[in-house]
């Protein structure tokens, strides 16, 4: 493909295909519209959640930006988070384009409306209850693919020509009709032939507010158009070319219905914005934002995969330690841990894993683990891993304490997958490499110190996820775990990162541009000696106790940790050593990068589509690279070098808009590499590097992860797998973090060139709880091991639900002596809300409106409903409820003493609400006094 193209049709589609496309500063794409919303809603939550909070709250100007609406939320070290998010969603959303072109339902064509909105409320139940279980990655997953038909619904229904000017809300509740659908033998359009199709709707199906929508279709034989129906339009429907013609799309300016896109898009946003309510009703403001990517404190976790046998009792002493310090010092900043998150490995088993947010109750896990057991040498440390990194935020750090050798070592590849795959770094912290502390070892008749295999294992695990194995003893671990506390900062950034294996002389520089402060050099290897040089050309050795370079240095073990004065340009530092070493040099700035490898679809429709797995050696390829921190910085350089720094490969960039930017390489290499990014903002340059060390492999494997489990039913994921180079019997492993059982094919035979599909069964046990996730990890390891690729897949396991209505509101009691004198009175209110017969129950009662003071008791005897009761000042004589019910169900109760009326609702029944409460008034003989606002 072209590069002129590619920009054309990057992450949207041609003109006049098939969805909200498409340039820059004209149409608006699913990509701004989505963005655009996603915002909104954000912005809304921050402001209710300043006004409750008593704080300060400056909306951002428009149009938002990610920068601008973090710095309003007052956590613009979230930034990078939120960006993360936010792209997340949005790939996700583009995606179904690139793989469900072809199914009208995912983007309402073909009257396909029903079946439109199932996928809608489907993914709505799906992101509610991966809320609910703090499973933020899968929410965000669910939310991209579901916003896709939903903003499709405005450019290819006839929604807009119908006259309506709000959102469908039908479209987002799935116990009421969605509105008054053609029969499928109703002419809807006639022929409309040149330019001017803005009026090929028939005359009736207005009048009579009937809806359809655009049939569409790129194969003559295979499109089967109804008599009379319309479609979609654009160059590439043929159904547009058979009677009668034209189309009704609202996808571009350039459209059929071009002259409606904006009023499409401008509802789309909307809509997208509605259904974000619903969600955040659901959740809650803070889980809200916390989907968002967005905390109070750091955006990171703090996470420990610890061994706990019968040796490591001083190294869990440190652990507690370290976690006193880190609660102590930084809870309440901006570096307070976002999640707190605990493996424990013993042997033979390992977890469970612990996820929390409140600093207390970690302490307390932490604080009461004890060493015992174990067993022979080895532990299974590699699984307690894979449980920490399928669970932790992506772009996470976790700290790995272990004085013996993994026995799970088959899962190396898997581990090596997930680092990947989350861009997650681990950094090991091995005590028993040192001679000293072998007499502490159980067993001690047996040879108790680990081989260089065993290290050398967690040294390439290190290594991939750019991060240090640190071998000390256990009376030196306090000292090295300093490293901890100091990665605690939220806007850490990596400069420059390289190993050398076997060791050897060398030279590398980095850029310390005016953002960055803080920086230091973090060296392991045994037998380093160093010489930095400081853009003004001053050097310092290594072995130099004095000099202006190095403000402070700390050595321990295998580790070596320096920081450097602050000089503005480019450091350099020349290494020497015949051992393996590895540099990493880190600092703080806001600026940053995130990025994600794409391929060109595959599909009917060009595009790009986020990869799962490694990207494709020797061959062309592309990533998508999103600056953070600066709304103004650009990217001017982004590179590929490999790890052994024999090759650099400079990538074309294309800026994209809204801070993306479009890279593509000619090769991607088939040795390990790191991403380096070159940027300016105004006269600043910059640089930066990613952590992880990436592979790419000739073998190339596709999944998808659109569906949902079902706890207790057989759920099938098929796989496909191609080679473009080794071929014979490929090994299978698939391998998934709940330990739900699973069968799978465990070898498929390839030639060079072809595929060959598989299929992994997978079951959720009956009593799992609605919202886990499941990540599914599918490796296919060429014969000879010397090449592998894997995808990586999510899944959310969502109950069936059969309660769709939102609790109701009884009710009891509303009292008042408002006078003229608002101040001096008060008001009060009774209310019971129930969740029906067949309901779920009631979940949470809060206050949505109202300047009064909410409190909620369960009844006394029947958990499932809560009794509420308000009192507030006559100033404020307005409360509004929202009750939301325990699969997520939002309705909401509205009362006031203004009028002297009282008025209910709750949006699933609302007119037989008002009904009711009217009678009830009557009946109960309720006084309300007229109040009028002075
Ligand atoms: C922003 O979101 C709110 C709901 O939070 C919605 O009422 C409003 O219409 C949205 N704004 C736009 C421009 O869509
Ligand atoms: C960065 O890219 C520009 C072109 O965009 C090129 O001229 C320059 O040589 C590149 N610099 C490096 C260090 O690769
Ligand atoms: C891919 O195949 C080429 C040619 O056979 C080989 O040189 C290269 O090492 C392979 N790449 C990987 C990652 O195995
Ligand atoms: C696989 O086939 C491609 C061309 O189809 C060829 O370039 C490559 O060398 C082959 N690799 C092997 C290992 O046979
Ligand atoms: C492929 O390898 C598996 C074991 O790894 C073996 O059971 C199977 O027979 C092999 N298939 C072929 C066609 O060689
Ligand atoms: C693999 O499955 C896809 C559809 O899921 C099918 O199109 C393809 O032909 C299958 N390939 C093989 C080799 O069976
Ligand atoms: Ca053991
Ligand atoms: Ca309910």
């Amino acid at each position: 493909m072209s590069s002129v193209l590619a920009l054309l049709s990057f992450l949207f589609l041609h003109t006049g295909a098939h969805s909200f496309g498409i340039l820059p500063g004209s149409s608006l794409s699913h990509l701004e519209i989505t963005k655009a919303a996603l915002l909104n809603v954000t912005v809304q939550v921050c402001r209710a959640l300043a006004q409750t909070e008593g704080t300060q709250f400056t909306p951002p100007v428009l149009p938002h930006t990610v920068e601008s609406v973090a710095t309003a939320c007052n956590t613009p070290q979230s930034t990078k988070s939120l960006q993360q998010a936010v792209t997340f969603i949005i790939l996700r959303n583009v995606r179904v384009d690139l793989r469900h072109a072809l199914n009208a339902s995912f983007h309402f064509d073909e009257e396909k409306l029903n079946e439109g909105r199932n996928i809608i409320t489907e993914g709505i139940r799906a992101v509610k209850a991966s809320n609910k279980q703090e499973n933020y990655e899968a929410a965000r997953q669910k939310l991209g693919e579901l916003l896709h038909p939903l903003q499709d619904f405005y450019s290819h229904s006839n929604w807009v020509e119908l006259g309506n000017t709000l959102p469908n809300p039908r479209l987002i509740r799935s116990d009421v009709s969605i509105g008054n659908l053609a029969d499928v033998n109703r002419a809807t359009c006639r022929s409309c032939e040149g330019d001017d199709c803005t009026n090929n709707i028939l005359e009736d199906i207005i009048e009579e507010q009937v809806l359809t929508s655009g049939y569409f279709g790129i194969v003559p034989v295979l499109s089967t158009k109804p008599p009379g129906k319309c479609s979609h339009g654009g160059g590439l429907d043929v159904t547009s070319k058979i009677e009668p013609i034209g189309g009704i799309n609202k996808d571009t300016f350039s459209s059929n219905h071009g002259h409606l896109h904006t009023q499409a898009a401008n509802m789309a946003i909307a809509a997208t914005s509605q259904l974000l309510e619903d969600i955040r009703s659901a959740a809650g403001d803070r889980p809200f934002l916390q989907m968002m990517g967005m905390f109070k404190g750091s955006s990171k976790a703090l996470c420990f995969v610890i061994d706990t046998t019968s040796s490591m009792s001083e190294d869990i002493q440190t652990v507690q330690d370290v976690t006193s310090a880190i609660i102590n010092s930084e809870v309440g900043t901006d570096n307070e841990p976002s999640v707190y998150i605990l493996v424990p490995f013993n042997d033979p088993d390992f977890g469970p894993l612990i996820k929390t947010t409140d600093p207390k109750v970690f302490k307390d896990v932490i604080d009461s683990l004890q060493a015992s057991g174990g067993g022979d040498e080895e532990e299974l440390s590699l699984s307690g891993l894979q449980l920490a990194l399928s669970s932790a935020p992506f772009s996470s750090e976790i700290f790995l304490f272990t004085d013996a050798p993994a026995k799970d070592k088959q899962l190396k590849n898997t581990v090596i997958a997930l680092i990947e795959r989350t861009q997650t770094m681990v950094t090991f912290f091995i005590t028993d490499s040192s001679p000293l502390n072998s007499r502490r070892r159980r067993n001690a008749n047996l040879l108790s110190r680990m081989s260089a295999s065993d290290t050398q294992l967690y040294k390439d695990l290190a290594q991939a996820s750019g991060s240090l194995a640190i071998e000390v003893t256990k009376s030196d671990l306090p000292r090295a775990a300093t490293i901890i506390t100091e990665s605690a900062s939220s806007s850490l950034v990596t400069l420059l990162q390289a190993v050398r294996n076997p060791g050897k002389k060398d030279s590398f520089t980095f850029i310390v541009d005016q953002t960055v402060s803080n920086v230091r050099v973090y060296i392991t290897g045994t037998s380093v000696t160093f010489t930095i040089t400081s853009p003004t050309g001053v050097s310092q050795q290594s072995t130099s106790t004095t000099g202006s370079l190095i403000t402070s240095s700390q050595s321990v073990g295998n580790f070596r940790s320096l920081q450097l004065t602050k000089i503005k340009g480019s450091w350099q530092i020349n290494m020497n050593s015949n051992d393996s070493y590895t540099l990493k040099v880190i600092g703080e700035s806001p600026i940053d990068f995130l990025f994600d490898f794409v391929a060109p679809s595959q599909g009917v429709f060009s595009g790009f589509d986020a990869l799962e797995t490694r990207p494709r050696a020797g061959v062309n390829g592309g990533l998508l690279v999103t600056l953070t921190g600066s709304s103004t910085a650009t990217v001017t350089n982004v590179t590929l070098v490999t790890s052994s720094g024999s090759e650099q490969i400079n990538g074309v960039v294309e800026s994209q808009g809204s801070g993306n930017f479009l890279v593509q390489v000619d090769r991607v290499p088939s040795d390990e590499f790191v991403v380096r990014v070159k940027g300016k903002d105004q006269s600043n340059v910059f640089q930066r590097q990613s952590t992880t060390n990436f592979r790419a492999s000739n073998v190339t494997i596709t999944a998808d992860s659109s569906s949902i489990l079902e706890p207790g039913s057989d759920f099938s994921v098929t796989f496909s797998l191609t080679t473009n180079g080794p071929d014979g019997n490929f090994t299978i492993r698939a391998t998934n973090n709940r330990r739900f059982a699973s069968t799978f094919p465990t070898s498929l035979l390839l030639e060079n060139g072809t595929s060959a599909n598989g299929t992994v069964m997978l079951s959720a046990p009956l009593n799992t709880p609605s919202g886990t996730d499941v990540t599914l990890t599918i490796e296919a390891e060429a014969p000879g091991g010397g090449d592998s690729n894997y995808i990586v897949l999510r899944f959310s396991v969502v109950n069936t639900v059969t309660d769709f209505t939102a609790p109701v509101c009884e009710l009891l009691s509303l009292q008042s002596n408002c006078s003229d004198n608002c101040s001096s009175a008060m008001w009060d209110l009774s209310v019971r809300v129930s969740d029906g017969n067949d309901g779920t129950g009631v979940e949470r009662v809060t206050l949505r409106q109202g300047g009064g003071m909410l409190n909620t008791s369960l009844e006394a005897g029947n958990e499932n409903v809560t009794l509420a009761s308000y009192t507030s000042s006559c100033c404020s004589p307005e409360a509004e409820l929202l009750v939301v019910d325990r699969v997520g169900n939002v309705g909401t109760c509205a009362y006031n003493i203004r009028e002297g009326s009282v008025g209910a609702q709750s949006s699933s029944t609302r007119t037989m609400l008002s009904m009711w409460l009217y009678l009830s008034l009557i009946i109960l003989g309720l006084h309300v006094v007229k109040f009028s606002e002075n």
